[in-house]
C-alpha cells in the first residue's frame, strides 16, 4: 500500500462561522483562526479542513456560494486567508479547502444568466426541465424537505435543487461546467490549497431522463443520482485533469454509498479521489436521520468492521464521528453528564486507532456536547429549521416531539460557537455571537482542558502523538474481535511483528475482560 502524508496525518475540520471571531461582530474569521494557529499546532494536527469561506448569501451557511474565488467578506479578506495558509504551512500544516460543486448559490452569476431565458449561453449551466402541466417534472425531494424542482415565472420552466430552492444543481453533463470546476480547483491549488473536501461529490451526476423515484422520506428519487451515471468518468477527468498534477489529496463525501462503491472512488488505480466519507455509522441510531432508534454497539462494529476489511489493502478510509452535519458524539453515542470524560476518550480511542485518515472537528477535542436548545428561535439551521415545519404540519408532530429530535439530531449542535474559556461567550466573541452558546462552558472549555492533565484535550493529543509513534496504527491491518460481545469494542492491528489490541468499553458498568493467551507482546 503506498504510503503517503494524508494517510498518516490527522485532520482538524475547523466551521470558520463558529470557530473564532476576531472583529466583535458576532461571526467567526480567518482572522480568528489566525490567533489560534498555535493552539492548532499543540494539538499535533497535520492538516485543517476549513468549510467555506467564499461569497456566499449564507441560505445554507456558505455552501450556496456565489464567488468562488474571493472570500465572504464576514470571514475577512483573500489577504486574510493568504496569512492563514502562510501561518498553517509555516507550522507544517498543510490546508485543505471545501469544494462544493454539486450546486451553486443562485446568486451566482451563472445562475443569474441562466435563468434569463431558454437561449442563454448560461442556461445549460443549471437543469431546467419542462413541468408536467402544473406539476414538477418528477417527484423528486429536497434533502432539506419539499419537491428538488422550482418554478420560474420568467422561463416557465422548472430548475432541480437537491438541496434549497437557493442552491441550483449543476449540470455537469454540459463539458463546459466540468471546465468551469476544474479552473476553481486549479485555482486554489496554485494558491497553495493541498486538497479538497468534495461536497456531495457522488450526486453530481443524474439520470438525464429524470424519471420519478421509488418514494424514501426525505430523498424520493436519489437511486436516480446516487453514485449516478457518469460521477466516475467525471471525477477521473478532475482527477486526469487537475488533481493528478499536484501534490494533493481529495477526499469526497459521498452519501448513501457502500463499502463496495466505495472502492470505486478510493481504489489507488482508479485515481478518483484519495478516500471518502461514507454515512453508514451516521445512520446506527436513526432512520433518515430524524427517526431516532436506539443504539446498538454490535450495529456499529459490524458497520465500521466492513469498512475496515472492504478498503484495507485497496484504498483508504477517512476515520470520523463528527462533523458540521452531525450532533455530537458525547452526547449521541457516549455519555455528556456523569462519564464525559471517559465515554469521550473510549469514543476517541475506538475510532482513531482503525485504519484510515481520523478527523477530529473543532470542540470534539474538549467533548463539547449536544446544546440542548429548548426554543426554536434558538436554531439557525435552514435543514432543522424545514424539518420542523413539516413535522408539524405534515406528520402532524407535537411542538415538544420536534423539539426533541432537533436537541438530538439538529446540525446547530455542532455549530454552536467553540468554547475557548470561561469568559463571556465562552471567549468566541466579544459581541452577540449568531448562534448561542452552550450553556456549559463554564465547565467545558480549552482552558480548563489545557491545565487538566487528565482532560480529553490532553488524551487526544496522546492519540495523536501515539499514531506518529506507531506505524502500526497507520498502516497496520484490522482484524475484530469478539463481535458479538454487547458492551465491548475489540479489535487488533498486525503490521509484521507488531500487534495492537484495542479495547473499548460501551458501558457504564465495570466489564470484565481476559486478554486472550495466544498474543505474542512486543515491548512498546
Ligand atoms: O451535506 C450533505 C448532506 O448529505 C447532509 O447535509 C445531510 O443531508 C444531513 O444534513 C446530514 O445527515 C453537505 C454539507 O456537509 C452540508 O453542510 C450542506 O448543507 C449540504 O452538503 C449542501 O451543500
Ligand atoms: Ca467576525
Amino acid at each position: 500500500m503506498k504510503k503517503t502524508w494524508y494517510k498518516e496525518g490527522v485532520v482538524y475540520q475547523i466551521y470558520p462561522r463558529s470557530f473564532k471571531d476576531s472583529n466583535g461582530d458576532g461571526i467567526g474569521d480567518l482572522r480568528g483562526i489566525i490567533e489560534k494557529l498555535d493552539y492548532i499546532k499543540e494539538l499535533g494536527v497535520d492538516i485543517v479542513w476549513i468549510c467555506p469561506v467564499y461569497k456566499s448569501p449564507m441560505v445554507d451557511n456558505g455552501y450556496d456560494i456565489s464567488d468562488y474565488r474571493n472570500i465572504n467578506p464576514e470571514f475577512g479578506t483573500l489577504e486574510d486567508w493568504k496569512e492563514l495558509i502562510n501561518g498553517l504551512h509555516e507550522r507544517g500544516i498543510k490546508l485543505v479547502m471545501d469544494l462544493v460543486v454539486n450546486h451553486t448559490s443562485n446568486e451566482h452569476p451563472w445562475f443569474l444568466e441562466s435563468k434569463k431565458s431558454k437561449d442563454n449561453p448560461y442556461r445549460d449551466y443549471y437543469i431546467w426541465r419542462e413541468g408536467k402541466g402544473k406539476k414538477a417534472p418528477n417527484n423528486w425531494s429536497s434533502f432539506f424537505t419539499g419537491s428538488a424542482w422550482e418554478y420560474d415565472e420568467v422561463t416557465g420552466e422548472y430548475y432541480l435543487h437537491l438541496f434549497s430552492k437557493e442552491q441550483p444543481d449543476l449540470n455537469w453533463d454540459n463539458p463546459k461546467v466540468r471546465e468551469e470546476v476544474k479552473k476553481i480547483a486549479q485555482y486554489w491549488l496554485d494558491l497553495g490549497v493541498d486538497g479538497f473536501r468534495c461536497d456531495v461529490i457522488n450526486i453530481i451526476s443524474k439520470d438525464c431522463e429524470f424519471p420519478n423515484g421509488r418514494f424514501r422520506i426525505g430523498i424520493t428519487g436519489c437511486e436516480h443520482y446516487i453514485n449516478g451515471p457518469h460521477v466516475h468518468e467525471y471525477l477521473q477527468e478532475l482527477n486526469r485533469d487537475v488533481f493528478s498534477k499536484y501534490d494533493c489529496f481529495t477526499v469526497g463525501e459521498t452519501v448513501f454509498t457502500s463499502a463496495d462503491e466505495a472502492l470505486k472512488y478510493v481504489s489507488e488505480e482508479r485515481n478518483e479521489l484519495s478516500m471518502i466519507f461514507h454515512f453508514d455509522h451516521m445512520f446506527v441510531d436513526n432512520i433518515y436521520k430524524w427517526f431516532l432508534r436506539p443504539f446498538k454497539l454490535r450495529k456499529l462494529k459490524r458497520i465500521l468492521s466492513r469498512w475496515q476489511y472492504t478498503i484495507n489493502g485497496k484504498g483508504w478510509n477517512s476515520l470520523y464521528l463528527e462533523n458540521h452535519d452531525q450532533p455530537r458524539i458525547v452526547s449521541r453515542w457516549g455519555d455528556d453528564q456523569e462519564y464525559r470524560l471517559e465515554s469521550a476518550k473510549m469514543l476517541a480511542t475506538m475510532m482513531f486507532f482503525q485504519q484510515g485518515t481520523p478527523y477530529i472537528y473543532q470542540g470534539q477535542e474538549i467533548g463539547m456536547t449536544n446544546a440542548y436548545f429548548k426554543d426554536l428561535s434558538q436554531y439557525r439551521d435552514i435543514e432543522s429549521l424545514n424539518i420542523y415545519k413539516i413535522g408539524r404540519k405534515y406528520l402532524k408532530l407535537s411542538h415538544n416531539r420536534m423539539m426533541k429530535k432537533l436537541q438530538k439530531m439538529s446540525r446547530d449542535n455542532a455549530r454552536t460557537p467553540m468554547q475557548w474559556d470561561d469568559s463571556e461567550n465562552a471567549g468566541f466573541t466579544t459581541g452577540t455571537p449568531w448562534i448561542e452558546v452552550n450553556q456549559n462552558y463554564l465547565d467545558v472549555n480549552v482552558k480548563q482542558a489545557q491545565k487538566d492533565p487528565n482532560s480529553i484535550l490532553n488524551y487526544y493529543k496522546k492519540l495523536i502523538k501515539l499514531r506518529k509513534e506507531h506505524e502500526i496504527i497507520v498502516y497496520g491491518d484490522y482484524q475484530e474481535l469478539y463481535p458479538n460481545h454487547k458492551h465491548l469494542y475489540v479489535y487488533e492491528r498486525n503490521l509484521d511483528n507488531q500487534k495492537l489490541i484495542v479495547i473499548t468499553s460501551f458501558s457504564k458498568k465495570p466489564v470484565k475482560f481476559t486478554v486472550p493467551k495466544n498474543l505474542k507482546y512486543t515491548k512498546s
